[in-house]
């Protein structure tokens, strides 16, 4: 039996105790797509809300008029979902348990401490002078000082926007001048594997960037108390603001169609989108896909092992998890530091029952041998997930073996920044597994594979990915620029999302991810546009054109792959190489490292001009052979040339 005929049958005793069998799952997911009203209707009372909705659903898919609005006349608050609701049931819980860098250090944060510290940060933001509906950047580490930030934005009605950690100076500057965001909110120094991030120090130059006018205030948490560089008139500290604020604040009442955040992605053209999620509609979304999904009971302790500034930091390790007052574990730093165990240890350390990793770090920990768990038990763990890009069958059974002790589901589940919360995926007790299938779509969702000219597959069938109907998680535009959200999404195949996905469906109706159908690559489950990599190499002075492809990478999943022209009289050289390595992550940040540069005296483009990334993409994959059709080159014997110079051989 080839691993992808491999099924694992929902356990009988993990769905007894589930919250969702497969009875329940079919007959909920018949009425989600009946009746999406009733069934929204009824959803949406897991959240409280100030003001009830009496309207569910109002949605324009129509490539015209697109417009999203679910539970539109309701008012709520999405920071009072997260804490102040729970504190009559579970004050004394534990909210978030942070795990440090160093194994020797960690926290553990009750919901009654962490609503204090988000009233006392939300007053400071207030005082120094942010108002309802601001954009206010986050750069942080992974500290609960990030969640504060967070949830403080979202109690007093500041729209964040949260700008990873790893990416560069520029990357910064750019979400802030297209946000307009006049406050930043980060961090002296990070911590990651040992070594220390220079945050403020890439929020400095980042502010010396002409095009940065906004910004007024940058709040700084003290983190490592490392040297950093101060300017009085913009600088102020975290603490020294927040200490003398009140722990009261009452949370500003919002409606469900204001928007919650930004969230920056890369796409398959231009600059980074702003991907704008509103109230209401992502709330219910995000609390009901984690509740289902990792199937969460009262008192599990879950852990998300994602960066707060990716969208599954946001939804499952922060909206989701707090909106259900689960115990949501936070972890400062990476699988491989101080050992390659440190996954284990974690969840030895805390009794971890819910671990949802990415298949990048699975690989990563595999390539360290099976017996890289080292002494821990890992016993406590009973449901294991997988987010970012595609498990290979290989991977899964390692994870299900090695990490989860041949005991666990693994639910792999496929969404994306847009989609704000998980579309595909298994329910722990309701679906039975295959190594490499997301399987099937959560309640009112609506998957469809079709061709190349919009015309839908039926049955078991291979095509591009699209959405046919909206569920209340989605983003509703691009922050400033919603023709290009039109144009990005609805414009491709009229009437539907498009995801960007292409997919295969098997004869039991399951899903399988095949990857990127566009021109945006996936390395270690961060996306990212092969044109904005082009656009910073063409930034270099001895650069004359460039093309980036993707390539089968054993860990990443996908490697970085540059073919570049030099400007005449620019010599070839590895120190050149080096320097334009260097160059990349200046421009973008060390996860745009490039793995290879292969100079070339030219690259393979039409008549017309265009760059035949077909006939790229196989070289870099080191399938020479059947390269196609390659006569309506230009000059067809720059193929020959590529080839012979190709370096992943
Ligand atoms: C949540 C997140 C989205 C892209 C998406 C797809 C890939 C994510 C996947 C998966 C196969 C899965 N992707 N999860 N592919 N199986 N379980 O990752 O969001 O960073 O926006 O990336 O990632 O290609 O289109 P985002």
């Amino acid at each position: 039996m080839s691993e992808q005929q491999k099924v694992y049958p929902v356990q009988a005793e993990f769905s007894a105790k589930a919250l969702i069998n497969k009875e329940q799952y079919q007959a909920m997911y018949d009425q989600s797509v009946q009746d999406p009203e009733g069934f929204w209707s009824e959803q949406g009372k897991r959240i409280d809300w100030i003001k009830p909705y009496s309207k569910v659903k109002n949605v324009s898919f129509d490539n015209h008029n697109v417009d999203i609005k679910w539970f539109e006349n309701g008012t709520l608050n999405a920071s009072a979902n997260c804490l102040d609701r729970h504190l009559e049931t579970r004050g004394d819980q534990v909210a978030i348990i942070w795990e440090g860098d160093n194994p020797e250090q960690d926290e553990k944060i009750t919901y009654r401490d962490l609503y204090t510290r988000v009233c006392k940060f939300s007053n400071a933001l207030k005082e120094q002078g942010v108002r309802k509906g601001d954009v206010v950047t986050i750069y942080m580490p992974m500290i609960p000082e990030a969640a504060v930030a967070i949830l403080a934005c979202a109690r007093i009605g500041a729209v964040h926007s949260v700008v990873f950690g790893g990416f560069s100076p520029d990357a910064i500057a750019g979400r802030i001048v297209n946000s307009d965001s006049r406050i930043v909110i980060t961090a002296d120094q990070g911590r990651r594997g040992g070594k220390a991030v220079p945050l403020k120090e890439n929020v400095d130059e980042a502010l010396t960037h002409p095009d940065v006018k906004t910004v007024e205030r940058v709040i700084v948490v003290k983190c490592t108390g490392g040297d950093i560089a101060w300017h009085d008139h913009r600088d102020v500290w975290f603490h020294e603001i927040t200490e003398p604020a009140s722990d009261v604040c009452a949370p500003e009442e919002m409606k469900a169609e204001d928007p919650l955040f930004i969230l920056y992605t890369s796409g398959s053209t231009g600059a980074p989108k702003g991907l704008k999620h509103t109230t209401g509609g992502y709330m219910v979304y995000a609390s009901m896909t984690h509740q289902y999904v990792f199937d969460y009971q009262e008192g599990d302790i879950y852990w998300c092992t994602a960066d707060v500034g990716w969208i599954t930091g946001h939804s499952y390790i922060i909206y989701g998890p707090l909106a259900n007052g689960a115990t949501t574990l936070m972890f400062e730093g990476v699988p491989s530091y101080p050992t390659h165990s440190r996954f284990g240890d974690v969840v030895d350390k805390h009794q971890v029952n819910i671990l949802y990793t990415a298949p990048t770090a699975v690989r990563a920990l595999m390539a360290q041998g099976n017996d890289v768990m080292g002494n821990t038990k890992r016993d406590s763990l009973r449901l294991l997930g997988s987010v970012g890009e595609p498990i290979n069958p290989e991977a899964w059974e390692w994870y299900h073996k090695n990490i989860g002790n041949g005991q666990c589901p693994i639910v792999d589940t496929w969404w994306q920044t847009e989609t704000g919360g998980i579309l595909i995926t298994p329910l722990p007790g309701a679906t039975d597994l295959k190594p490499g299938s997301a399987t099937l779509p959560f309640f009112g969702v609506q998957p469809a594979l079709v061709d190349a000219e919009g015309k839908e597959l039926e049955g078991a069938t291979e095509g591009n990915l699209i959405l046919k109907d909206s569920w209340p998680g989605q983003a509703r535009s691009i922050w400033g620029d919603h023709e290009r959200f039109v144009q990005t999404y609805f414009s491709t195949y009229l009437g539907s999302y498009f995801t960007g996905d292409g997919a295969r469906r098997d004869e039991d109706g399951y899903y399988w991810i095949t990857g990127r159908v566009d021109d945006v690559i996936n390395v270690s489950g961060h996306r990212m546009g092969t044109a904005e990599i082009e656009s910073a190499m063409v930034a270099h002075k001895d650069v004359a054109e460039a093309a980036v492809v993707g390539y089968p990478h054993d860990i990443k999943g996908q490697g970085i792959y540059i073919y570049l022209t030099l400007n005449e009289g620019v010599e070839a050289s590895d120190d050149l190489r080096k320097e334009l390595v260097k160059w990349v992550r200046k421009e973008i940040g060390p996860i745009a490292t490039p793995d290879l540069i292969q100079f070339s005296s030219g690259l393979p483009k039409t008549r017309s001009g265009k760059i035949m990334r077909r006939i790229l993409r196989k070289i870099a994959a080191n399938e020479c052979d059947g390269l196609g059709d390659t006569s309506t080159l230009a000059d067809p014997s720059v193929v020959d040339s590529l080839i012979d110079e190709r370096l992943n051989r």
